[in-house]
């Protein structure tokens, strides 16, 4: 147990489970990035809904959202560190994991503040659906990220993080991991979407992806069409190219946006204290 509010100490423990051998790529940080993104990106800016406030994802109405399948993986890593520190709500912890699991994997530092309320607040909850469709293409991902507040920069930033991790067909139907180093943050999915050729696979179970044919690479790589649609938009496809020349520059954008992502629907004072969260009722009511 730590003193209230001693989030150093919290991070020294997220850090120290990083590395886990028997999982996917030997490491919990991809999962704890999807984890802190899907828990916040589900805000809608003008209803002011959803967002990571009230860490809604416990529950089955947003945890059993088939678009978060496998995050309970994410959650179940973060346990020992709650039980630890059980002054910190969750959702604080869940958006903390995805900050301090970038800077492991060799990330930008990315602001980020405490605060967050683990109180359910029954008009707040977003309904299912609000997260990105991997089988679409731009116009669904303007539609999705325009209702948080982002533009067409911070979507191509944001979508750099999939340089990190893998599909898995039994969690999205998606297979395979985009970059060969998926557990090292880079701007390496940017030079990939635009140096490899990618063409359309259809899986086993039915889901199309887009995959790379470079016979010399290790192994083979993939593409959601969500990631293809950024190179084939012209708006997009000039974030695409800048981020995939100008490694700092990814690194600097990117700690911006997902500083932003995590502070979705969270209203702060001056000294940061956030306004609008009920500390005081910290469990769900129904
Ligand atoms: Zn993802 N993402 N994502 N993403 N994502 C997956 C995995 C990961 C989309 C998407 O459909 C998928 C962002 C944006 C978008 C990560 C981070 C971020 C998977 C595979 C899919 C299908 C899930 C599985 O099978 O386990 C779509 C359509 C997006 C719209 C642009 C943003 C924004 C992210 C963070 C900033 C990460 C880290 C993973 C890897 C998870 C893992 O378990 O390895």
């Amino acid at each position: 147990m730590s003193k209230k509010g001693d989030f150093e100490a919290v991070r020294k423990d997220i850090a120290k489970l990083m590395h886990q051998p028997e999982y996917d790529d030997g490491s919990a940080g991809p999962v704890l990035v999807r984890l802190a993104w899907h828990s916040s990106g589900t805000y809608d800016a003008e209803t002011d809904t959803g967002g990571s406030n009230g860490a809604g994802m416990r529950y089955e109405a947003e945890g059993g959202d088939p678009a978060n399948a496998g995050l309970q993986h994410a959650r179940v890593f973060l346990e020992p560190v709650k039980e630890k520190h059980s002054w910190i709500t969750y959702a604080d912890l869940w958006t903390l994991g995805g900050i301090v699991a970038i800077k492991e994997m060799g990330g930008p530092e990315i602001p980020w503040k405490g605060g967050r309320t683990d109180y359910v607040d029954d008009s707040k909850l977003p309904p299912r659906g609000r997260l990105p469709d991997g089988a679409q293409g731009s116009d669904h991902l303007r539609f999705v990220f325009y209702r948080m507040g982002f533009n067409d920069q911070e979507i191509v930033a944001l979508s750099g993080a999939h340089n990190l991790g893998r599909c898995h067909s039994d969690r999205s139907g998606f297979e395979g991991a985009w970059v060969n180093n998926p557990t090292r943050f880079s701007n390496q999915y940017f030079r990939l979407l635009l140096s490899l050729q990618w063409r359309k696979k259809k899986l086993p179970n039915g889901v199309e992806q887009y995959v790379n044919y470079d016979e010399d690479s290790e192994a083979e790589l993939m593409m959601l069409p969500t990631d293809i649609a950024l190179t084939q938009d012209k708006s997009f496809r000039t974030w695409v190219e800048l981020y995939a020349r100008d490694k700092e520059r990814f690194f600097e954008d990117f700690s911006k946006v997902f500083s932003k992502l995590v502070e979705l629907g969270i209203v702060r004072d001056e000294d940061g204290k956030v306004t609008n969260a009920d500390n005081e009722r910290g469990g769900y009511h129904a």
